[in-house]
């Protein structure tokens, strides 16, 4: 992000999180959502990106969302709710792109995915995460499209950065900032994150704080 996130939405977002999250709902299907309420964030990605994981880094939770060394196992939108006076719900979403899934599942996710991310009013933003040491790959291109297509406003995310050496990464992001610029609802700023030393999380939480100011709750 550009404009610095000041520290005083980093405190607020320190002090958000630092709170009560639990599961609320699992829907399968588009038809099982639970009622809009608040704000929402979702979490996209490939299978084994690390979006639970990036949930369990943000809460400070270990097992709140499932982690997997399985890929394709978050079948659901799984969705959790912060601190009651916060009005903050986050969505894991299920991972694409999932290559020994079967051609009736993909299609089955796919549409789930497509179809919420069309009509979910209280959805604020997407944030795409990309592996960090892999960079996009053409199924993320076709989700930022269908993202583009829904005017959901959105923000890519690299994962695992940890893994990445700084030069590589610098590389990427360089890379990735190209392909945005022909996304008209990504957000220009890339974030870099990684849940295992924790690193992107106080921006991360502080960008949702934001969030929730915009929508002037
Ligand atoms: N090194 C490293 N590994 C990670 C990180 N985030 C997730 N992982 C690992 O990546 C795998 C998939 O993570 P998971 O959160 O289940 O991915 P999901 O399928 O996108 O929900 C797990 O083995 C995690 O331990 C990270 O920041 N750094
Ligand atoms: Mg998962």
């Amino acid at each position: 992000m550009t404009d610095a996130i000041n520290p005083t939405l980093i405190e607020r977002g320190r002090k958000v999180f630092a709170g009560d999250w639990h599961f609320i709902w699992a829907s399968p299907s588009i038809e099982t959502l639970p009622p809009m309420a608040g704000l929402e964030v979702a979490f996209a990605g490939r299978s084994n990106v690390g979006k639970s994981s990036l949930i369990n880094a943000l809460t400070g939770r270990n097992a709140l969302a499932r982690t997997s060394n399985t890929p394709g196992r978050t079948q659901e939108l799984i969705f959790f709710d912060g601190p009651k006076d916060a009005g903050l719900r986050l969505v894991d979403m299920p991972g694409y792109g999932y290559a020994a899934a079967s051609k009736a599942k993909v299609a089955s996710w796919t549409s789930l995915i497509h179809r919420f991310l069309q009509g979910r009013a209280t959805l604020a933003r997407v944030y795409v995460l990309i592996d960090g040491r892999h960079g996009l790959k053409d199924v993320d291109l076709d989700i930022l499209k269908t993202l583009d297509k829904s005017a959901v406003s959105y923000q890519i995310v690299f994962t695992k950065a940890d893994q990445v050496k700084a030069a590589e990464l610098e590389q990427r992001i360089a890379a990735t900032k190209t392909v945005l610029a022909k996304h008209p609802a990504a957000f220009p700023e890339l974030l870099m994150t990684s849940s295992r030393t924790g690193a992107g999380m106080p921006e991360l939480r502080a960008a949702m704080i934001r969030l929730l100011d915009e929508r002037g709750a």
